[in-house]
């Protein structure tokens, strides 16, 4: 049984009368204790382990969003299938899109192990009450962006997630594993072709470079508010959740993407950006938080259309789901029969 309900304190949820003072019982703080130990052993606690409500909230709240952002970031990218400029482009880009639909699924499945059904975390999506990551509210303008995408944007989400396969939740941890080999993968793929495009002509480098400007300052925003601003930061980090602030993956990510630009032949749009050598990385110039704000709360370029896909595809899907559960019934019943 994966229930909380052993930390909710007697009383609760009665409308009437003064609320109880919680009472910890001997046994409570010995889950408590045990749970600490695990933490402060870099164990990792699995589904069926005692947790604090506070952990489990953290933990939903987190995998939920990070599930919704790879199903709707398959989005941008997938927009340019169709269009791909060769065959083996376009084999790429449908197995990368494949794999981002895959780190979503294991993802769900990961958060549902700490209670929560993936039907309430779809229907937060559907209904705009869940976050989803802000990069994918920009739009794709040529096929440079996809190029982009992978070198940045999931050169980006690499940064984050290598550290959360350290997580100290077992289901995420282990998912993470999985995820970051295939972001990896699509890193190199999104890198290579941007270098073919340098390569190539005139008219290709200026689209590269273009979706670079275009990209740069979203991907440095996709690690979150800055530490000071970041209210989740303190319990991520408490539990073994989080191992690196915003600003640090930030920065390792700025550290590592000025060579590779230098490599690629393009420039990052950041008049500020310099080796700063007694701090021994990159300083870099203002994020704009307004801008990022305004998109995270559902005023970005793409957030309507993004939105309006991700509920039409699940409208659209609901004639498999039903025909799905309807045959395995039938087999159930089926099978219960002959056993009979
Ligand atoms: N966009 O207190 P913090 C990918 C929200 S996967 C939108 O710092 P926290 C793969 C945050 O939720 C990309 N909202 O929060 C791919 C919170 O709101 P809440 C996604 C954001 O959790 C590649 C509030 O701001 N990766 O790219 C963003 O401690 C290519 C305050 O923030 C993950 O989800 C944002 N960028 O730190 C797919 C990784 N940043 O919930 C297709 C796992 C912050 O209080 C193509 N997640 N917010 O209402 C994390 O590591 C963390 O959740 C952070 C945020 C670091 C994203």
């Amino acid at each position: 049984m994966y229930t909380q309900s052993f930390s909710v304190g007697d009383g609760q949820g009665k409308s009437n009368g003064p609320k109880p003072v919680p009472v910890i019982s001997v046994d409570d703080a010995e889950k408590v204790a045990a749970f600490e130990q695990k933490i402060a052993d870099d164990g990792r606690i699995e589904p069926q382990d005692w947790m604090p409500e506070a952990y489990r909230k953290t933990l939903i709240r987190q995998i939920s969003q990070h599930a919704h952002s790879e199903i709707v970031g398959m989005l941008p990218e997938g927009n340019w299938i169709s269009r791909a400029p060769s065959l083996k482009r376009k084999a790429i880009l449908i197995a990368k899109v494949q794999d981002e639909g895959g780190h979503g699924l294991y993802l769900y499945s990961a958060a549902e192990t700490l209670g929560v059904s993936r039907d309430k975390m779809l229907d937060d999506l559907h209904t705009g009450r869940a976050k989803y990551s802000s990069i994918f509210n920009y739009p794709t303008l040529n096929w440079a962006d996809v190029g982009v995408i992978g070198w940045l944007v999931d050169g980006a989400a690499i940064m984050n997630q290598i550290p959360l396969c350290r997580c100290s939740y077992g289901p995420y941890a282990r998912a993470m594993i999985r995820v970051c080999k295939e972001e990896s993968f699509h890193q190199r793929q999104g890198y290579e072709s941007l270098l073919v495009m340098m390569r190539g002509t005139e008219e290709q480098r200026a689209m590269v470079q273009d979706a670079v400007n275009r990209w740069w300052w979203k991907c440095l925003a996709m690690f979150g508010p800055p530490d000071a601003d970041s209210p989740n930061s303190a319990i991520g980090m408490r539990y073994g959740i989080k191992r690196f602030s915003n600003d640090d993956l930030r920065q390792k990510f700025v550290d590592a993407t000025v060579p590779q630009a230098e490599i690629l032949g393009v420039t990052l749009p950041d008049p500020d950006l310099k080796w700063n050598e007694a701090r021994g990385h990159y300083d870099y110039g203002p994020i704009d938080w307004d801008e990022f704000w305004r998109t995270v709360n559902g005023d970005g370029p793409c957030n309507k259309e993004r939105l309006a896909t991700r509920v039409k595809a699940d409208r659209d899907g609901q004639w498999v789901r039903d025909a799905a559960l309807a045959h395995a019934r039938k087999r159930a019943a089926r099978e219960a029969k002959e056993a009979a």
